[in-house]
């Protein structure tokens, strides 16, 4: 048994775009429980905290400005191999490369605006709920 939790950001192209529900759909269908959901609007400091990783590549300042841009949805899923599992119905980073039938696969077509984050490993899912989340 592998039970984990993981952290996923549906990003404002994603709300512009009405698939807020098509998404959480995707992963309750997969089995996964959804053990917190909150739309917000993210502060630059939380979005910087978010993305701290990649402070200083030159797509940090656009991407930081892209998830202020408007609202996200925040949730907690959990499951077996949620980190995993999780990740392979997101796609691959950009969703040129992703494969139809993933959610970045079938609603995205730019790196820029690419829908969805999910946690990459159990460490970076503690970090990141943990700006949204208090337990
Ligand atoms: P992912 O874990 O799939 O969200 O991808 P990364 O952590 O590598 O990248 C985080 C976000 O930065 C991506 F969702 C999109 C953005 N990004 C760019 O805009 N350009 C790049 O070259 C790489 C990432």
């Amino acid at each position: 048994m592998n039970k984990e939790k993981t952290f996923v950001m549906i990003k404002p192209d994603g709300v512009k775009k009405g698939l807020v529900g098509e998404i959480i759909s995707r992963f309750e269908k997969k089995g996964l429980a959804l053990l917190e959901l909150r739309l917000l609007n993210l502060s630059r400091e939380e979005a910087e905290e978010l993305y701290r990783v990649h402070e200083g590549k030159p797509f940090f300042e656009p991407l930081v400005e892209y998830v202020t841009s408007g609202p996200v949805v925040v949730m907690v899923l959990e499951g077996e191999g949620a980190v995993k599992v999780v990740r392979s119905i997101v796609g691959a980073t950009n969703p040129q490369d992703a494969l139809p039938g993933t959610i970045r696969g079938d609603f995205a077509l730019t790196i820029e605006e690419n829908i969805v984050h999910a946690s990459d490993s159990v460490e970076s899912y503690e970090r990141e709920s943990s700006i949204f989340f208090s337990d």
